[in-house]
């Protein structure tokens, strides 16, 4: 665990709408996180388990930005819906919901956990964003901010059929 296991289908590239999500305030607690659309966290390939991984993001083919995504039933909340929720390390002037957010998921950092209280749970999201941040460094993944997935003009594309192999270019 903890950012050395191997998953088979990383790195793994997504994009999706920017929806609502549980309005629970993370953006309050500084750690805001723009939710996926079911049809996106339903994509997701099975050996992609709940969890919080790092990886990169763009909005609305903008820059590309660090972030950390938590995928899973958030135990600490007891949801029933899975979700897919990716904080970009950035500080943004505006909200960007309806907008395209595209990833690429590269790591696995740890298993979905259980808190206490909601201070242990923003110290563990606050340990993944430093993990995050490292790994994020190193030239191996560095390489994909050239990657085509963020380079190419898909606006047209998203709301047309689904593209089979977009997803893992
Ligand atoms: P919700 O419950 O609707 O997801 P959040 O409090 O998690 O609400 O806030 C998420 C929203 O904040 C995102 O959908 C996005 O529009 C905006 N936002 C602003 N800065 C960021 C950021 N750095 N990372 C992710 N979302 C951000
Ligand atoms: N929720 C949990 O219940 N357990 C976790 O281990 C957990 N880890 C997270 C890690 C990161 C990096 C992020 C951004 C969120 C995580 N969450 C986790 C989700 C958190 O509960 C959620 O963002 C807020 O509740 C707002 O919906
Ligand atoms: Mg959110």
């Amino acid at each position: 665990m903890n950012g050395t296991t191997k998953v088979a289908s990383l790195p793994f590239f997504t994009r999706g709408l920017v929806v609502k999500g549980f309005g629970r305030g993370s953006k309050e607690l500084g750690i805001p996180t723009a939710n996926y659309p079911e049809s996106v966290v339903e994509d997701l390939p099975s050996d992609i388990s709940a969890g919080v991984y790092y990886g990169y993001g763009q909005v609305n083919g903008g820059s590309i930005y660090k972030m950390v995504m938590s995928i899973g039933w958030n135990p600490y909340y007891n949801n029933t819906k899975k979700s897919m929720e990716t904080h970009l390390i950035h500080e943004f002037d505006s909200d960007f919901y309806d907008q395209e957010l595209a990833v690429v998921i590269i790591g696995y950092i740890r298993p979905e956990l259980n808190f206490n209280s909601l201070e242990e749970l923003v110290s563990a999201i606050e340990g993944d964003i430093e993990f995050a941040k490292k790994m994020l460094d190193l030239p191996e993944s560095k390489s994909y901010l050239h990657h085509d997935f963020f380079t190419s003009n898909h606006s047209n594309a998203i709301n047309e059929e689904e593209d089979e192999t977009r997803s893992n270019l």
